[in-house]
């Protein structure tokens, strides 16, 4: 396969070519695609539209890639106001993808893609297990879930583009998992970094040592993690950890990847443009400065995102990195600056669990939401309150309450609870804001 070499004498995979773009080049290619995109979205995104319009900005106002500042913010919440397919810049006809995810309500948030995005977003795919190492003759088991969530056809698409073997498996059935990584020799492996803990467990249980297993990297994504877990992950299952960022509202995995240096995600900055603010004032902080990551989509056709807030919290590097790659690099992800959870890497939010307990009758609106996480599995526990008539009744009637709640939970946020029942009043008033979440998941 065609090479070429970077500064460090490192070979680089030809699809990486963009990462490695000299600073002014990918600034034109930047600011070019800025025009299209906000063009594209003024054109045919009415909601898009109004918010420029009342600031009085046109799509000529954008001459420089600072001039996106001038542009208004998207929030989820733009998302819930014009769902379905209300954010939408393309005919229905040229969709071939939908993808969803959690909404604040009972309702998703849902994404498209034109095979013109699907191929960005598989390009983008290959560079990033490209920057793991990864190529041709690799065979990447895919335990990303597949489905409307975006972790399992983003990596599959992208790991057919590279030209690797992928084996698409998706979660769960975790000694399957491991026989098979086994039996067919997986070279790497895509999942959550707290399932690969559990897996690393649990091939212990099976009597499997992972080191002997021809496993070399892990492309781990879709919920925070810490350097103390890379450095467990690795140490008990010698592979290398590698850290995969993405959102749906974007494209899925690929907006960010770390490369060998393990020291930060580079951003392909060729197609998502960041930028740091401040998530109280939403002013524009420089790199080096912690805020609220702000992503623009560059060549995105079918939902074009203007500044979209992700409220995770990062900073920019403002160094360059050894690898050579000129595409800058985020801080890895440990906090966000709203209420989500991320519980077995799906994301939910306390108002959709309160959502689903209003629709129980007998429940009151004081909840608290308990996550813990056993044998590296994340557990999630709803204590709530119900009304007195409920709760000195029969313990027939009290379970099946019980019951009609856990159901309502998992059909809203897709994952089953463990559901406590309490006495009125039992569960503490908070003077302000109510702290609804306790998160006791150890992150070691
Ligand atoms: O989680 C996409 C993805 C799939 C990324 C597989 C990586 C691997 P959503 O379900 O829309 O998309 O959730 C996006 O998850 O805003 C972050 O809060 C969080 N998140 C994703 N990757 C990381 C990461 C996918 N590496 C939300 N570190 C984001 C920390 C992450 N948080």
């Amino acid at each position: 396969m065609l090479e070429f070499w970077n500064d460090t004498n490192n070979p680089v995979h030809p699809a990486s070519a963009p990462d490695f773009l000299p600073a002014p080049q990918l600034k034109a290619v930047q600011l070019h695609r800025l025009h299209v995109t906000v063009q594209r979205a003024y054109e045919r995104v009415p909601h898009f539209k109004a918010r420029m319009d009342e600031r009085s900005t046109k799509p000529a106002d954008i001459r420089t890639l600072e001039d996106v500042q001038r542009l208004p913010f998207t929030v989820k919440t733009d998302l819930r106001d014009t769902y379905p397919f209300g954010l939408f810049a393309s005919p229905l006809q040229d969709i071939v993808r939908l993808h969803a995810s959690s909404g604040t309500t009972g309702k998703p948030i849902v994404v498209a893609y034109t095979q013109a995005d699907i191929d960005v977003w598989s390009s983008v795919m290959v560079r990033s297990f490209a920057a793991c190492g990864l190529r041709r003759g690799d065979i990447i088991q895919n335990a990303y879930g597949y489905g409307l969530f975006t972790g399992g056809l983003g990596a599959h698409y992208g790991a057919e583009a590279l030209g690797a073997t992928v084996i698409p498996i998706s979660g769960g059935n975790s000694d399957r998992q491991i026989m098979i990584m086994k039996d067919f020799g997986s070279t790497a492996i895509c999942c959550t970094p707290s399932y690969f803990l559990h897996l690393i467990e649990q091939a212990q249980v099976m009597g499997i040592d992972m080191k002997s297993l021809p496993l070399k990297a892990g492309i781990f994504g879709a919920e925070p993690w810490t350097e103390a877990m890379r450095k467990r992950i690795e140490a008990e299952s010698g592979l290398k950890a590698y850290d995969i960022y993405g959102l749906s509202e974007i494209i899925g995995p690929g907006v960010g990847i770390e490369c060998a240096c393990q020291a930060g995600l580079h951003i392909f900055e060729d197609h998502f443009l960041p930028e740091i603010i401040n998530p109280e004032t939403g002013k524009v902080l420089p790199d080096g400065e912690e805020g609220e990551l702000v992503l623009t989509t560059l060549s995105k056709q079918a939902m074009p995102m203007i500044r979209y807030r992700t409220r995770d919290i990062t900073l920019i590097i403002p160094e360059s990195c050894a690898c050579g790659r000129t595409i800058r690099r985020i801080r890895r992800i440990n906090a966000r600056s709203d209420d989500m959870m991320i519980i077995r890497g799906v994301n939910v939010f306390p108002s959709q669990i309160e959502v689903a307990l209003l629709s129980v009758e007998g429940t009151l609106p004081h909840y608290q939401i308990i996550l813990t996480r056993e044998k590296n599995l994340d557990q999630i526990e709803v204590q709530v309150e119900v009304t007195r008539e409920i709760m000195s009744d029969q313990v027939k009637r009290l379970e099946s309450v019980r019951q009609k709640i856990s159901h309502a939970i998992e059909s809203t946020i897709g994952i089953r609870a463990r559901v406590t029942l309490v006495e009125p009043n039992t569960i503490q008033r908070s003077q302000g804001k109510a702290k609804r979440v306790t998160d006791n998941r150890r992150m070691t």
